[in-house]
């Protein structure tokens, strides 16, 4: 068990070259935003899922662009997170 937090240690350190390779960006429609918080919200909830790297959500067009790694997570925790959180949300087409 000690050499655990040696092998997180380490695999923190490659992980900036592990994770560009599955990195993937994808926009998401977010439904029930009704005011300039919710943006933020939003943004705040699909942080939380392990593997986001950058979310930008716009109040305006109502989407959230995010950037994950797609070895970590996938497009229904993106969803799930935001839908859960209050905010419905799915894949734009
Ligand atoms: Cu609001």
């Amino acid at each position: 068990m000690a050499r655990l937090p040696i092998f997180l240690a380490l695999a923190f350190l490659v992980s900036p070259h592990a994770a560009s390779a599955a990195e993937r960006t994808v926009t998401l429609t977010v439904d029930n935003m009704y005011c300039e918080a919710c943006p933020y919200m939003v943004k705040k909830a699909i942080e939380h899922v392990s593997g986001v790297s950058k979310v930008t959500v716009s109040f305006k067009d109502k989407t959230a662009v995010v950037v994950f790694d797609d070895a970590k997570a996938g497009v229904k925790d993106l969803t799930s997170a935001a839908t859960n959180a209050g905010f419905p949300s799915a894949l734009k087409s």
